[in-house]
């Protein structure tokens, strides 16, 4: 049987280095759209390369594929869809800071929300039939109307990201009720790695934690501490990405852990990891503060473990933990590189 072919869109960041591992593993073919920087910004895929190349090993280098593209570039999106052929395409590009959305709103509503309808674009005008997964967020929820959040919480979006976010998500529903699209939205919680960006919370924490404990760095400044987040790990989402195009109806799907905490509780247990308390090293500082906050993010993924048979399986004092031992390695190194 022919090799699948899979595109992901985003495949430099945090979910498309992890998403390209398990397909991958899967023995798919894929393709990782990028787009071009001044820097070297391939980082978390780096190893999928290197991994291919040892002798023993399953994946071959043809196997991952990157090619030059953009999402606000839809004669590119053509294009790379007619050259690739995919049988399912994964869109996780984005410009996904919540606060930076904020200050440059239309750039990303023109990535994050005008980019998911170019690709859908591209496949009716192509007329290339394939699957098709957007990457939905809980903050379409934003000052929530009922919690636990489910498919069918009604959206209040609290910022330009999110309310970009929404118009990806109807978008999608729009074309797989319009055109028989199969196409799925995932509306995925907040999900974390030793990958994730430095600059969200979760990992702006351990790697304070990590250059604090190695006496690199004396204090951290965050803004609000008080929102809650449904925090899972992002390898085990990314398995429900897939689980979602293996279906055989499309359909939208809560992805969570079921469990909140606040900022508060990740920076005790963060800090308590290597025996500091938080208090002594964090202080506020409003810059940080969001013109509007979304307080309260706690997601019901019943559907998906009764359709998918997904459940998380890293906890959430697991995950703080994998961070912080990655975060302190890191920081461990560093010290041994500024000593020389
Ligand atoms: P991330 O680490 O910020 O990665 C974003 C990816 O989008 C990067 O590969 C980035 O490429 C790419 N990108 C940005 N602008 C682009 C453009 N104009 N054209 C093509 N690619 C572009 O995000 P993530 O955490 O992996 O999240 C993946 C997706 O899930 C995003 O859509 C995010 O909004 C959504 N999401 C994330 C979470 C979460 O908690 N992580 C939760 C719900 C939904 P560069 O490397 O070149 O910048
Ligand atoms: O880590 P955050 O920046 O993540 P946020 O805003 O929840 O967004 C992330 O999750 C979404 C899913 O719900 C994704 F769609 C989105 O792409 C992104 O991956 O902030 C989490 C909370 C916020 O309430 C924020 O105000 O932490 C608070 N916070 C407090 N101090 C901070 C800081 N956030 C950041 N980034 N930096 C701080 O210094």
């Amino acid at each position: 049987m022919a090799k699948k072919r899979a595109l992901i869109t985003g495949i430099t960041g945090q979910d498309g280095s992890y998403l390209a591992e398990l397909l991958l593993a899967k023995d798919y073919t894929v393709y990782g759209l990028i787009r071009r920087s001044s820097t070297f910004n391939r980082a978390r895929i780096e190893h999928l390369y290197l991994d291919s190349m040892r002798k023993d090993a399953h994946a071959a280098p043809t196997d991952i594929k990157l090619v030059y593209g953009d999402l606000n570039d839809a004669s590119s999106l053509n294009h790379i869809i007619q050259q690739t052929k995919p049988d399912e395409i994964y869109n996780l590009g984005a410009q996904s800071h919540v606060r930076i959305s904020f200050d440059v709103p239309e750039f990303t509503c023109d990535v994050t929300a005008l980019g998911a309808l170019r690709l859908l674009e591209a496949l009716r005008e192509t007329g290339h039939q394939c699957r098709f997964y957007q990457a939905s967020s809980s903050e379409m929820y934003g000052k929530v109307v009922e919690t636990p959040q489910t498919e069918t919480t009604p959206f209040h979006p609290r910022s330009p990201y999110a309310c970009a976010k929404v118009f990806a998500h109807w978008i999608t529903i729009n074309y797989r009720e319009s055109y028989g699209q199969f196409a799925c939205g995932g509306i995925l919680f907040n999900h974390e790695s030793p990958r994730r960006g430095e600059n969200f919370v979760t990992r702006k924490i351990t790697r304070a934690v990590g250059r604090i404990s190695h006496g690199l760095q004396a204090k951290l400044y965050l803004g609000n501490l008080d929102a809650k987040r449904d925090w899972g790990f992002a390898g085990d989402y990314v398995e429900a990405m897939w689980r979602m195009l293996q279906q055989d109806e499309p359909d939208d799907y809560v992805i969570a852990t079921g469990e909140t905490h606040s900022v508060r509780e990740f920076l005790e247990y963060a800090f308590g990891r290597v025996n500091l308390d938080y208090q002594q090293y964090v202080e506020v500082d409003p810059k940080y503060y969001r013109p509007a906050e979304v307080d309260l993010l706690l997601g019901d993924p019943t559907k998906a473990k009764q359709k998918l048979d997904w459940s998380p399986q890293v906890t959430f004092k697991e995950l703080v933990e994998m961070m912080v031992d990655h975060d302190l390695k890191l920081a461990e190194k560093e010290a041994r590189d500024k000593q020389g």
